[in-house]
């Protein structure tokens, strides 16, 4: 009987009370307890996979729909699930396997056999990609375009640069201009990202300040495309200035559909203030999350596919790691499958690529904390998780005081763990417009590097749903 019991509840939380992020951690932990009783329930396997897709756990979502298919091989839902969990994590040809089997035993479902070819179109197009790679070098998009004959038309009336240069009036008006969800003329556009990309590739892959005694920087976790909130922290916080610095730690784009608004905003604000504003990579700066969650259809959307090629060339010239005073580390994932790694290793990072499955590149990226010692498979399936045992060697070889990392939602919109040692923080409020969390930004002073937490709730912004321009595999795979 108990089994049951927890799997209505389950049930319950599931799709009576999806809303919120704990309703899925609620509903995985019922589907937990019943298959603990009843370990042989595909369903139970399957449903539980969904909730962990929601919860962005692609790793442990993959797990439970492989273990369904174990129980029951049959289950048509099972292989969806894999497929999505797969899309997910970017395995596109595994994924285009368990469509093949859907569309073979189900050759009149409409639904799969769009998903087969949709998925089937993207594996080509990798593939053809790879071929042209190895072809010849790799050709930047900057030279195949000639911004000095592009035309600004006459009925244009938004933001110009000031002679090709960024500056505090364009930037201001620039906010303004998209406030009213216009568009930014795709010639200042682009000499924006041509700049920027020139800038980010003078940096190192480890990015070194200092904070005087007297000063205090800000730090941001995701904004995920979530732009009004972007102008809510910089109403709360003060503008981007030489006094005020900022730091920004990854994923500004994806999910939220004013993504586009919130990394030219950034990329101004770097260009006006090189060295008092500061961006690193996250995991959603990357080309297989951004055909995924949306950025890719965004920028195809409001300007070209050339365009996002562009975007994709500067991400890659993203820093991937910050040290304020040689003490607080500063990453949008986390630390290391490995012990061992010191500053200097991360300074050496060849970065100016797509992120590899492995190694201290993609664990920046990727790798969550966990409260246990040492380290586990990893819940998104990719990189680990470490332990505060891990943190604990990781700063005592590199004599730092602690990490702070962004990359989870968190309901109060930063989280303390390892002993103060692995601090999160998180800045989309109510996240995907479906989380309830708050979100936070932190002061760190130059006097004592103390962290000081700051909260702040969602802001309202236009009617356009999150995940609007994000891959219909994505959005319908959810079934
Ligand atoms: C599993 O999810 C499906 C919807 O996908 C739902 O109809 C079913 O009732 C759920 N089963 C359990 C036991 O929660
Ligand atoms: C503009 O385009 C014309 C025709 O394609 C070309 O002759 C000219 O050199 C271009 N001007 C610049 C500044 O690139
Ligand atoms: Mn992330």
């Amino acid at each position: 009987m108990k089994f049951l019991y927890l799997g209505v509840l389950a049930f319950f939380f599931f799709f009576f009370l999806k809303t919120q992020e704990k309703d899925y951690e609620n509903a995985i932990r019922y589907y937990t307890e019943a298959l603990e009783l009843n370990p042989s329930n595909a369903i139970y396997f399957s449903n539980r996979s969904l909730a962990y897709l929601r919860t962005e756990c692609y790793g442990y979502a993959l797990a439970d729909a492989t273990h369904a298919l174990e129980i029951d091989k049959n289950y048509i839902k099972g292989y969806y699930r894999r497929a999505t969990s797969n899309m997910a994590l970017g395995k596109f040809k595994a994924a285009l396997k368990d469509y093949e089997t859907v569309v073979r035993v189900r050759p009149n479902d409409k639904d799969a056999k769009m998903k087969y070819q949709e998925c089937n179109k993207i594996v080509k197009q990798k593939a053809f990609e790879r071929a042209i790679a190895s072809d010849e070098l790799k050709r930047s998009v900057v030279d195949s375009l000639d911004i000095e004959n592009m035309t600004i038309e006459d009925e244009y009336t938004g933001p110009k640069l000031e002679e090709g240069k960024v500056t505090l009036k364009f930037m201001k008006e620039l906010m303004d201009w998209f406030k009213d969800e216009k568009k930014l003329h795709r010639k200042c556009a682009y000499q924006m990202l041509v700049e920027v990309k020139e800038l980010l590739s003078k940096l190192p892959s480890l990015i070194e300040i200092m904070v005087k005694e007297t000063d205090k920087i800000t730090i941001c976790g995701d904004t995920h495309g979530q732009y009004y909130d972007l102008l809510n922290i910089f109403e709360l916080n003060g503008l981007p200035s030489l006094t005020n610095p900022y730091l920004f730690n990854g994923d500004f784009v994806d999910r939220g559909s004013f993504s586009v608004e919130v990394i030219l905003t950034l990329f101004g604000f770097k260009l006006l203030y090189p060295d008092h504003f500061h961006l690193l990579r996250g995991n959603h700066e990357t080309d297989n999350m951004n055909q995924m969650y949306g950025f890719e259809g965004e920028v195809k959307a409001k300007y070209t596919a050339q365009m996002f090629q562009l975007f994709s060339e500067v991400f890659q010239w993203l820093p991937l790691t910050l040290c304020i005073n040689s003490k607080v580390l500063v990453m949008h994932g986390g630390l290391f499958s490995e012990d061992g790694v010191t500053l200097d290793d991360l300074k050496k990072i060849d970065r100016n690529r797509q992120p590899p499955d492995s190694g201290p590149m993609c664990d920046l990226l990727w790798s969550d904390p966990q409260p246990q010692n040492g380290r586990s498979i990893s819940k998104r399936g990719v990189s680990c998780q470490f332990g505060p045992d891990v943190t604990q060697r990781f700063l005592e070889q590199n004599k730092l005081q602690y990490i702070i990392r962004s990359h989870e939602v968190k309901a109060e919109g930063y989280e303390i763990t390892h002993s103060g040692k692995c601090i999160t923080v998180f800045s989309a409020p109510n996240y995907c417009d479906q989380m309830g969390n708050k979100a936070a930004y932190i002061h760190l002073r130059g006097s004592d590097l103390k962290p000081e937490f700051h909260q702040f709730t969602a802001v309202p912004h236009p009617n356009v749903k999150p995940m609007v321009y994000a891959n219909s595999l994505l959005q319908l795979g959810m079934m």
